[in-house]
């Protein structure tokens, strides 16, 4: 029997054409959605604060103070509808929403076909369409529906950060304000719906590939779903290799349920990026009938191995914490990472593109998927797979005694299985954890009893969630990924040093210890520490009126959320310098600590890496790498796109082979490269009048994957400036130094800073005296925020010069001239 059209699977998004409103809570919902006044036109995915900004209808929520004034949209109920056309006959109709933000009630042609409230949750209804279909989605406040949840359930639980009400909302947890973002308690269809049509379909396809041991072969088990009318048709596996030629193909007839396994002989393995490349293989499964493609579904994996090693450590007390990929051990550096916005729908692929292409150039190669915003969006996880980026995905809990009763530990399950599903093909996925904090704000409360089992009733029921639905869920649909119940996750004190991971917040928060502490604050793995830090000047500029360009006007304090946030700040910068009564000496100063402290941090803990047996610290992520709108934070990567000078500080702590040198004149290398080093090691003294008192050099070997204790400096009895360099064939690979601090009590070498314009995309810079913290105010610069000393320029690079430049150091700022004409005035 010939195909007929109506028996092709028909997918179709329902993007446009969209429009929305405010409910008027006079009317009944059916007078409601049928006024045909104030209705305006919007596309989705978006969200209410987002559509109404792009109306005008709102003023930016995120300049100057406008958040205040903006709080009314998420007091408000909102309605959105959409007339769509279908064609008639097929045997299935379903609705696809794959996220609602958050509480919704959906209508097709007057029905109610969905009462939705999880905003991590993809649904589909099957539906009776018409030829002309309307369809309506009624997104009730979730403020107020938090609220009353709260009160239903007992009021208030314990938290940082946020309102309380937001533990009972199965929606991002940071849109209720964070210590770094705002509040906007949005709503909206913030991920695509679509109508799918069809008499059969491929509805579930689950690649799962396992490596021997020995690396040397890999099963590829494939398990299919169909559903609908599939008995006269069968199914075609093809399997593809990283290029995309065809290896196998397999034909099978159709089933409800199907498994078959391939082998792959020699695998091309995937790897992070910093040890090797990302092979993706493809498998394309198409359901056929007499010939005619009915369905078809394109899926990449990847093929590697992951174990986590907790192992003994000689001489020391626990157990090591750290990540092996292919059976190389490596020390995982990297950052932690929030949504980029909070109107989610603004984070386009190619921003998405820009953040994680930024953490692969600063060598780093893990983001963390923090508890308190979103799963992300499909791209974040392809892009991470393709550039070797390892992905440390937290369920979405944060900082907080969640409820758990019934209907809300229902709600979880449902989207743990959903979202370990939709997630699971990724390579770049190697662990998953309960949530973000939870364990150590229970554990303060006294509600955690490591010994007792997980009880919902108990003060702290959550447990129930992180110790047996959420592993469940991923036993069940994930079985080979790393799980732990939280992060950090511990014994009984969360701030073990010996086993598990650590958040190491004695610097910046509690007692805000000086950076210098990080040398006793280590851990097996720190998947959180960080220095706060201002944005770019330009950044602040964009969100503060003229007017209030002070370091203590109200706007820029409005753009702090941190606790004591302004006094942790200012407590810092104090010990840079002390006239910071302008904002861009401030501004400047915030970021001169934050990159000598994650500087100082990546350092001391890279060099506990040691080597084999004696990987004391398995790895450091640093909070957090991006920003959700421009504001004081933590971030590296500033939310107008700017990198801090931090960044490049970082981004030269973690080169493969670093040469360091700590307050205490210890010298180490760290080399996590896989090839030895030899090089030569360069000492050079100088006083504080800028003059070399000494310089001396040695030969060293830097063994592969390895930290390398290379002596001391020689004991001050003056304050010194001293640089360390690694040399090989007389070019400097590394280079690391050290200025007496606090800085603010010494007065360093008054230098003279050059720079000279080599052509359209090179600079020389150099110095005749040692200088701290050299800043160029630009962007898409190879390198920057640089020590520099003397007979020891350095070549910048830049897709193209401009020609006025901004520079500030520890001590100075002026502007250079480097247009062409000028150096060639000069000359
Ligand atoms: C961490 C995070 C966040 C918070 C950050 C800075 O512990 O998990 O909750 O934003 O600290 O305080």
């Amino acid at each position: 029997m010939p195909i007929s059209k109506l028996e092709l699977l028909q997918k179709q998004p329902l993007t446009s054409g969209w429009l929305f409103r405010e409910r008027q809570n006079s009317h009944s919902m059916l007078e409601d959605f049928a006024n045909p006044n104030g209705w305006l036109s919007c596309q989705v995915p978006s969200s209410t604060y987002q559509n109404l900004l792009e109306h005008g209808l709102i003023p930016d929520p995120y300049f100057d103070q406008n958040e205040n004034l903006v709080q009314w949209v998420s007091e408000r109920d909102w309605l959105y509808c959409l007339e769509f056309s279908a064609e008639l006959g097929f045997l299935q109709n379903q609705l696809c929403f794959d996220g609602l933000d958050t509480f919704a009630d959906v209508y097709l042609n007057g029905d109610l076909i969905l009462e939705s409230e999880n905003m991590f949750l993809g649904q589909r209804i099957t539906v009776q369409l018409k030829a002309k279909n309307r369809l309506e989605i009624h997104f009730k406040s979730a403020w107020f529906e938090g609220l009353k949840r709260m009160q239903a359930h007992g009021g208030a639980r314990p938290l940082w950060n946020g309102d309380p009400s937001r533990l009972h909302v199965r929606k991002a947890q940071y849109h209720y304000s964070w210590d770094w973002g705002p509040k906007l308690v949005d709503s909206g269809i913030w991920q695509e719906i679509r109508l799918e049509q069809y008499n059969a379909r491929i509805a579930e396809v689950h690649i799962q590939p396992k490596l021997e041991a020995t690396l040397e072969t890999s099963t590829i088990d494939i398990d299919l779903q169909l559903h609908g009318q599939y008995q006269e048709a069968r199914v075609v596996l093809t399997l593809c290799d990283p290029n995309g030629i065809a290896l196998e193909q397999h034909i099978m007839a159709a089933g409800s349920k199907l498994k078959h396994r391939f082998w792959i002989l020699q695998p091309e393995l995937w790897y992070p990026h910093t040890l090797g490349t990302q092979p993706l293989y493809r498998l394309r499964v198409s359901l056929e009938q007499a010939g005619i493609c009915l369905d078809s579904q394109e899926q990449t994996f990847g093929i590697r191995q992951v174990r986590v090693v907790k192992e003994a450590i000689e001489n020391q007390v626990g157990t090591s914490f750290y990540f092996e990929i292919n059976g190389i051990a490596m020390f995982t550096n990297g950052a932690n990472w929030i949504p980029d916005d909070l109107m989610l729908a603004r984070v386009t692929g190619e921003r998405y593109k820009a953040r994680i292409e930024a953490t692969k150039n600063a060598n780093m190669t893990m983001l963390r998927i923090w508890g308190g915003g979103i799963y992300e969006n499909k791209v974040f996880y392809d892009l991470c797979d393709q550039m070797g980026i390892l992905v440390w995905q937290d369920f979405m809990f944060g900082c907080g005694i969640y409820p758990s009763h019934p209907a809300f530990l229902e709600s979880v399950q449902e989207e743990a299985v959903y979202q370990v599903k939709r997630l699971r093909s990724h390579p770049s996925i190697i662990i998953w954890t309960g949530n973000n904090e939870d364990y150590p704000l229970a554990n303060g409360l006294g509600l955690y009893n490591m010994a007792a089992a997980p009880d919902a009733n108990s003060g702290f029921g959550a447990r129930v969630i992180y110790e047996q639905i959420l592993p469940k869920a991923l036993l069940e649909f994930c079985p080979d990924v790393y799980y732990q119940a939280g992060s950090p996750y511990f014994g009984q004190d969360p701030d073990d040093q010996t086993i598990g991971d650590r958040h190491t917040w004695e610097v910046w928060g509690r007692d805000a210890a000086p950076y210098r502490e990080y040398a006793r604050l280590g851990g097996r793995f720190i998947s959180e520490f960080g220095m706060g830090a201002a944005p770019r000047l330009e950044t602040l500029r964009e969100v503060i009126p003229k007017e209030a360009w002070q370091p203590h006007s109200p706007s820029f304090l409005h753009h702090i959320k941190a606790g004591e946030g302004m006094m942790r700040l200012e407590k810092y910068a104090s010990d840079i310098r002390s006239d910071l009564d302008k904002l861009e000496d401030f501004v400047f100063a915030t970021q001169i600590v934050q990159s000598e402290a994650l500087n100082a941090a990546y350092r001391i803990w890279r060099r506990a890496w040691g080597n084999v047996g004696t990987r004391a610290c398995g790895g450091a992520l640093v909070w957090q790498l991006n920003d959700c709108w421009q504001v004081s934070s933590w971030a590296i990567i500033d939310s107008s796109q700017r990198c801090k000078p931090a960044y490049y500080t970082v981004k030269r702590a973690l080169e493969a082979i670093t040469i360091n040198l700590w307050s205490d004149g210890a010298i180490w290398g760290s080399n996590t490269s896989l090839l030895g080093c030899q090089a030569t090691l360069e000492i050079r003294v100088f006083d504080l009048q800028g003059q070399a008192i000494e310089t001396t050099s040695r030969p060293v070997q830097l063994p592969a994957n390895a930290s390398t204790e290379l002596g001391t400096v020689a004991p001050m009895l003056e304050p010194q400036i001293i640089q360390v360099r690694l040399l090989q064939n007389n070019k400097v690979i590394a280079r690391d130094s050290f200025f007496p601090e606090p800085y603010v009590k010494f007065q360093f070498p008054n230098a003279k800073i050059s720079i000279e314009r080599l052509d359209q995309h090179r600079l020389k810079i150099s110095t005749d005296k040692p200088v701290k913290a050299v800043w160029l105010e630009t962007d898409q610069i190879s390198d920057n925020m640089l020590d520099l000393m003397p007979n020891d320029p350095q070549i910048l690079e830049f897709p193209s010069i401009v020609d006025l430049l901004e520079l500030r150091w520890l001590g100075g700022q002026h502007t250079v001239d480097l247009s062409p004409r000028l150096v060639a005035a000069d000359d």
